[in-house]
């Protein structure tokens, strides 16, 4: 009998990190565009769990595509480089990961509708662990660029 419920409990707690790693999101937002055009999602993410969490991709139903990106500046010409799997964005526990104008972002390539003002856009980040993080990010328009990715 307490077997069974230690089976249980360890089943169930499973499941629950399995669906929410435990992070907080603050301020997501993406740049408004037109269909056909790119957009970035921007945010800060804590990761308030005790385990790093590591994020290898991202999931967007307004887009044909979605990459993780970089802006760095190479020369003096600013150059969106492509998360690779061999260089994850990897968020140790009580560390903050930025994405903002000018460095990091998610990527909407090829926008299957347009994204208004005031509106919002779902977007899913994937961990290496195949858990999700759903992110509802604030259509804005916001200051800085972010090179030729997004159109602004
Ligand atoms: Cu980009």
């Amino acid at each position: 009998m307490f077997l069974r419920l230690v089976c249980f409990c360890m089943l169930s707690l499973t499941s629950v990190f399995a669906s929410s790693p435990s992070v907080s999101l603050e301020k997501p937002w993406a740049r408004p565009a037109d269909i056909g055009y790119n957009s970035a999602v921007y945010l800060r993410l804590e990761n308030k769990g005790d385990a790093p969490l590591v994020i290898v991709g991202a999931l967007c139903d307004a887009s044909k595509k979605v990459e993780l990106h970089e802006t760095v500046e190479v020369e003096g010409v600013s150059k969106m480089i492509p998360m690779d799997a061999a260089h994850p964005w990897t968020v140790t526990p009580g560390e903050t990961l930025h994405l903002a104008p000018g460095g990091k972002h998610v990527m909407l390539i090829g926008l299957t509708r347009a994204l208004e003002n005031g509106e919002e856009v779902l977007v899913t980040l994937l961990t290496k662990d195949g858990d999700k993080i759903a992110v509802r990010a604030a259509i804005q328009k916001g200051a800085g660029t972010c090179g030729s990715c997004c159109g602004s």
